[in-house]
């Protein structure tokens, strides 16, 4: 068989394992159901050496989800196109009956193990046998004489399904990018604004579509190692004593220059409150809390009780919105956004150190923020005058240790200036810093900031990616200064 032949029996198979790709993630993505592009997405996620994993992050950015759906899609793709090589002039009728089995058997694993209703899982794997078997079965069935009528439809089918398909993926895609949110609002002195309007707050999630709770069924159990385990609707959670803090959020996989991270002011109601009105039994280690997107992630059980923890059904004065975790979600301050569980439905106390989504992918397991600190104005590459008064500013923050001193250097870190700080809305908070800078040098100039903790601690200069712990180093910036015309 000659490499021509060769594509021309993968091909069909290629065509049609792309097709079934796109429809199982049309089904994530309108029915909100898990099918076997989420289970593949995630033990890919999850088998992947952890360098190597944290390097495509770093090179994917915002791109990296949907690069991720990209290459499951290769994946189905390279699989059925691989199968009709192998099946094509081979194939007999029991042979394809026990690949439907499988295939069937495997859904409904996949559905049972992501608890969603059997309904959804015989609609997802009768549809989807039905799309994968059938077209395979077609395209490798023998050619006879009288089939090209046939065969002609056949491409005619596959041709349109596919280019209906690919725009609709091109659509999605573009949206879930979106999704990944990370724009980087400014105030008219260049400085992010102290509280991050909703719709600049960042967003992440590992979901292909992030879960749309319906309320009238939604409760929040809390289980596990307690004398009276609790369901509780929102109403409910409403009528306890509400608490207002204000507390930044940050991505652990956030670089040091990079936009995920945002403050809001959360509402909501102290986990402490509910873990001791459900007589917590030791010993204790964890608790965990689960979500409707099949994500989980513990804490301490030591850190549950600190009264700063709450868990939010409000941000910025309105309802929790969707995609921050409507109707519920952790707030941790000082710990990484990964603890920071949304969608949250099940929390559960347990006697042993419970690895969450990412630790599972070789995330840190406290996820405490590092010190962090970021020049937000000017921008690299902006363009100054001699002479001209410039506003040097950005933002710090160090989790609950707060920041105690923030310099700015403009000579790439051979003198330091100490720079004017913001009192912080909260503890919790990061801290508005600037400095005035009179550039009197033609050339470029480069910007450095350091921070220092409420401990003391200086920032790690040391510049080390997000991946494990979160990512270190000196944020730094060139300018390029001319001479007044
Ligand atoms: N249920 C659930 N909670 C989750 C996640 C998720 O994928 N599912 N992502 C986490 C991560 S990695 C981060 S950084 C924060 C982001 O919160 P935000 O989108 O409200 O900024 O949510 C966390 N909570
Ligand atoms: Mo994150």
């Amino acid at each position: 068989m000659n490499s021509g032949q060769r594509l021309a029996r993968f091909a069909p198979g290629a065509v049609v394992g792309l097709l079934w790709g796109i429809f199982l993630l049309l089904v994530e993505s309108l029915v909100g159901a898990a099918t076997l592009l989420r289970a593949v997405l995630d033990a890919t996620t999850r088998i992947l050496p952890v360098g190597l994993f944290g390097w495509l992050l770093g090179r994917a950015e915002s791109a990296a989800k949907p690069l991720a759906v990209v290459g499951t899609l290769a994946m189905f793709t390279l699989v059925a196109g691989v199968l009709t090589l192998v099946l094509r002039g081979r194939a007999r009728t029991w042979l394809l009956g026990a690949l439907a089995l499988l295939l069937w058997s495997g859904t409904v694993w996949v559905a049972y193990e992501y608890g969603e209703a059997l309904t959804t899982a015989l609609f997802v794997a009768s549809s989807s046998t039905f799309f994968l078997v059938g077209g395979l079965w077609i395209v490798s069935a023998e050619a006879q004489p009288s089939s090209r009528t046939r065969r002609r439809l056949l491409r005619t089918f596959l041709g349109a399904g596919l280019v209906l398909g690919l725009a609709t993926a091109g659509r999605f895609l573009t949206g879930l990018r979106a999704r990944s949110r990370a724009p980087r609002a400014v105030d008219e002195r260049g400085l992010s604004p102290a509280i991050t309007p909703l719709a600049d707050f960042y967003v992440v999630s590992k979901n292909v579509a992030d879960p749309e709770v319906d309320l009238a069924r939604w409760r929040l159990r809390v289980i596990g190692r307690v004398r009276r385990p609790l369901e509780l609707d929102l109403a409910a959670l409403r009528s306890r004593p509400a608490v207002r803090m204000v507390s930044t959020l940050e991505c652990i996989s956030n670089d040091v220059w990079g936009p995920y991270i945002s403050t809001g002011e959360w509402i909501g109601l102290r986990l402490r409150d509910l873990l001791l009105e459900a007589e917590p039994v030791d010993p204790l280690v964890d608790v965990v809390l689960r979500a409707a997107d099949e994500y989980s992630d513990s804490i301490p059980f030591s850190v549950a009780l600190d009264p700063a923890v709450l868990l939010a059904y409000g941000l910025n004065g309105e309802s929790l919105p969707r995609e921050h975790g409507f109707p519920l979600r952790l707030v941790v301050p000082g710990i990484y956004g990964m603890k920071n569980v949304k969608w949250i439905t099940e929390i559960e106390l347990v006697d042993f150190d419970y690895l969450g989504y990412w630790q599972q992918r070789g995330w840190s397991d406290s996820a405490i923020v590092q010190i962090h600190s970021r020049i937000d104005t000017p921008r690299g590459g902006s363009v100054l005058t001699v002479g001209q008064e410039v506003l040097v500013g950005g933002i710090a923050f160090a989790g609950t240790r707060g920041i105690q001193r923030v310099e700015v250097s403009v000579d790439g870190g051979a003198t330091w200036r100490p720079a004017e700080m913001e009192s912080p809305l909260s503890p919790y908070s990061w801290v508005r810093w600037w400095i005035t800078w009179r550039p009197d040098q033609e050339g470029r100039a480069r910007l450095v900031v350091r921070a220092w903790d409420g401990d003391g601690r200086l920032q790690e200069e040391r510049e080390r990616p997000p991946l494990p712990d979160g990512a270190t180093g000196w944020h730094r910036i060139t300018v390029d200064v001319r001479a007044r015309t």
